[in-house]
């Protein structure tokens, strides 16, 4: 369907039969396969301001008649409030979703939000807006076909699904982008498209992170990491939060509580865990303290309307705020992470960066502040324009001194604040949660939001930030937050210890459960990241992704997809009895419940407190031996096992995408990119693993399959 657009239009384009408009009139023009811009005039076009969203500039294939677009949106301007008005109306049966972090359920028809980035502590389950921006919207019809609208603005903007859909922004004119797809999947690659994708993370960061506000001093962190090496709790990463800076002033260490972070770093090496230490933009307004001083000298700081630099309050008191919408501040705070890589920093954490400011009601800057943006983003104007990007750029600037400190490793960088596009830049968490059943709930619907809102790296604080909650939320919480993409446990200063093991021994054992089957599912997981890095297709998929036409499954969101193949069904409620909506049988073969029968941890009766796993029929998913960290036991390359669920016609398949997980070599072709396939013989299961791409040999390995439902002998044969 859309390729026949596509096609239709670059002939239309090339004999220059586009219609002439007049300059009141709406127009559009085609910028990809099924994508098209429109512009409320062509004098809209030709301002246009510069797009945050879109990875680069799209040029026109040529202009299009509106009568021939199957979604149009219909342009005015708000009188009272004089926003500038998009509407697209849909058809009765059609679903909503995305708009980034969108508190309540995953299902959107009826909700309003507002893009405005906002330190929300404590959100409820209506909050307006939240941490980041995504003025963005996937619809899908009723016959499962989709679109998805993008109002290609920074500004404050409502997006209004109580009848169909409606984008109120201020800031005058934006561009309204409409994909076109024969799916939901089909969007999503769209999507990727205009707004580019994740790049590939270490592999580090694809494990177990363990956080709290905060980790100090550094004998604490110690303790922590050697409780999860000595309880055997797979993890990958321990968190350095604020107090490991010299009263909160960042690229600073407390002198007696982090005496020497380098020390602390390299310890953490042996034991196999990686770090990350968090950034704030709030500079304290101090001279003598070298960020403070080099800053002023680099006039680097965001000024008021009169023109004097802007003070605000934040955690080290009086701060000054960088103006990351400026290429040459850019440049600086980047520069400010080769003295702090060195400590052997592995991640940066960018935190506050709505900005959140603490001594006003808005709690962040004014409105009328000035960036003196690039040319390119827009040029100089207010914080009005620039508020929803200032985190956005403020990422894109460390990712860029952190790339330029360690030019042989990948970055990661977690971003609190962000802006539809900014997954480019790093991966973002639903901020600060609270521990009760209604956020675990909502942590489902949010992440999948969040995902189909171009931000795959996404999940949210495990066991909840805000307050204590009790052994039983946090249990069934790591039960399945260990299968988000981004994987984190975290909770506020003041709260009861929340390690694995802070609410005794059965806690502890689910959340080994939980952990192991992170790390067991680690080869398919890892390929979701290259798929998504490739693609944008989100790693964390709503459950109607398998059979985006079934009515049944549209509001399902107690459980999730991870890719294409495995479906995580949780229990959100504290009695656990919601029963979720499953996909249905194809051609007779029912989604096949699997577990891993071996865990190290003990107890083999099944745990309840765990999210069932089902596999797709016809699905093969790639799984590996219990590590405790990425690079522990490198032989664990050694043994693989397959899990395959065959299809009616007794056929699976799958993909495999193996690298070294670290650097930049899997770029020149060092990777190895295998299909998976199993066919039914007759009197054996025959399974295939076929190199398809990739200049890395094969490991040395045994490859094991396990065949769901069938008894027959399994022959694997590696080509
Ligand atoms: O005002 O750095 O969302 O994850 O632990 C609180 C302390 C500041 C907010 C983050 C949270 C972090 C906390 N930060």
């Amino acid at each position: 369907m859309k390729k026949q657009l596509f096609t239709q239009i670059l002939v239309l384009g090339s004999l220059s039969l586009g219609f002439i408009a007049s300059s009141q009139a709406q127009v559009a023009q085609v910028i990809g396969e099924g994508i098209v811009r429109f512009d409320r005039t062509l004098e809209a076009r030709q301002d246009r301001k510069p797009s945050f969203a879109l990875a680069h500039v799209f040029e026109s294939f040529g202009d299009v008649g509106l009568g021939s677009l199957n979604e149009v949106p219909a342009y005015s301007i708000d009188e009272v409030t004089g926003r500038t008005v998009a509407s697209i109306s849909i058809d009765a049966g059609t679903s909503l979703y995305g708009t980034g972090q969108a508190a309540g359920p995953l299902l959107r028809n009826g909700f309003v939000t507002e893009t405005w980035n906002l330190d929300a502590f404590g959100y409820g389950l209506d909050a307006k807006n939240l941490y980041t921006s995504h003025p963005w919207v996937l619809a899908v019809r009723a016959d499962g076909t989709a679109f998805g609208v993008l109002a290609d603005t920074t500004y404050r903007c409502e997006i209004d699904l109580r009848d169909g859909i409606t984008f109120r922004a201020e800031g005058g004119d934006f561009a309204v982008i409409v994909i076109d797809g024969d799916s939901p999947q089909d969007v999503m690659l769209g999507l990727g498209v205009l707004t580019g994708t994740i790049a590939m993370p270490p592999k580090w960061a694809v494990g177990y992170h363990q956080c709290r506000y905060s980790y100090n001093p550094d004998s604490r962190v110690k303790e922590v990491v050697n409780e999860f090496r000595a309880r055997k709790l797979p993890a990958d990463v321990i968190w350095m939060d604020i107090d490991y800076m010299d009263e909160y002033r960042v690229f600073t260490f407390d002198p007696e509580q982090f005496p020497d972070p380098k020390g602390l770093n390299d310890w953490l090496d042996t034991k196999g865990f990686s770090n990350v230490w968090m950034i704030d933009p709030g500079v304290k307004d101090e001279d003598g303290y070298f960020v403070s001083d080099s800053g002023d000298e680099h006039n680097a700081w965001v000024r008021d309307k009169d023109g004097n630099v802007y003070n605000g309050n934040v955690w080290p008191g009086v701060c000054v705020f960088p103006d990351y919408l400026n290429k040459d501040v850019r440049n600086w705070w980047a520069g400010l992470y080769e003295e702090f890589m060195a400590y052997n920093i592995d991640g940066v954490w960018n935190d506050m960066n709505e900005p959140a400011v603490f001594n006003v009601e808005s709690k962040t800057m004014p409105e009328t502040n000035i960036h003196r943006a690039d040319p390119e983003l827009g040029g100089t104007d207010t914080h009005a324009r620039y508020h929803n990007v200032y985190g956005m750029q403020m990422i894109r600037a460390t990712r860029e001194g952190v790339m330029a400190t360690n030019p042989d490793k990948r970055p990661f960088v977690l971003s609190r604040a962000n802006f539809i596009g900014g997954q480019r830049y790093g991966a973002t968490w639903t901020g600060d949660n609270s521990a009760n059943w209604a956020h675990l709930d909502m942590s489902i619907g949010m992440s999948l939001n969040l995902s189909l809102s171009g931000q795959p790296f996404v999940g949210p604080d495990i066991g909840g930030f805000a307050y204590n909650g009790d052994g039983e939320l946090f249990q069934r919480w790591m039960g399945f937050g260990t299968l988000f993409p981004f994987s984190r446990g975290h909770t506020a200063k003041g709260n009861i210890d929340k390690e694995p093991w802070s609410f005794g021994q059965e806690v502890e054992d689910t959340s080994r459960r939980g952990l192991e089957r992170r790390y067991r599912l680690m080869p398919y997981i890892y390929t979701l990241f290259k798929e998504s890095a490739d693609t944008g297709m989100p790693i964390a998929r709503p459950t109607f992704f398998a059979d985006p036409a079934d009515p049944a499954l549209r509001s399902e969101d107690d459980s999730f997809l991870l890719g294409a193949e495995l479906l995580i069904v949780t229990k959100a409620t504290p009695e656990g009895d919601r029963v979720s909506a499953m996909p249905s049988a194809v051609d007779g073969v029912e989604w096949a419940a699997f577990d891993f029968p071996d865990f190290d941890s003990g107890r083999d009766s099944k745990d309840e407190h765990l999210p069932a796993l089902f596999i797709r029929p016809g699905g093969i998913i790639p799984t590996a031996p219990v590590t405790q960290y990425f690079g522990d036991r490198p032989d664990s390359r050694d043994e693989l096992t397959l899990i395959v669920h065959l299809n009616a016609d007794g056929y699976a398949k799958g993909t495999m995408y193996e690298d070294e997980g670290e650097g930049f070599g899997y770029l020149m072709g060092e990777y190895l990119e295998s299909s998976l396939y199993a066919k039914d013989a007759g009197d054996k299961i025959v399974v295939y693993v076929k190199r398809v791409d990739g200049s890395i040999s094969y490991p040395d390995r045994t490859i094991n399959a396990r065949v769901i439902g069938s008894d027959k002998p399994v022959h694997v044969v590696v080509k």
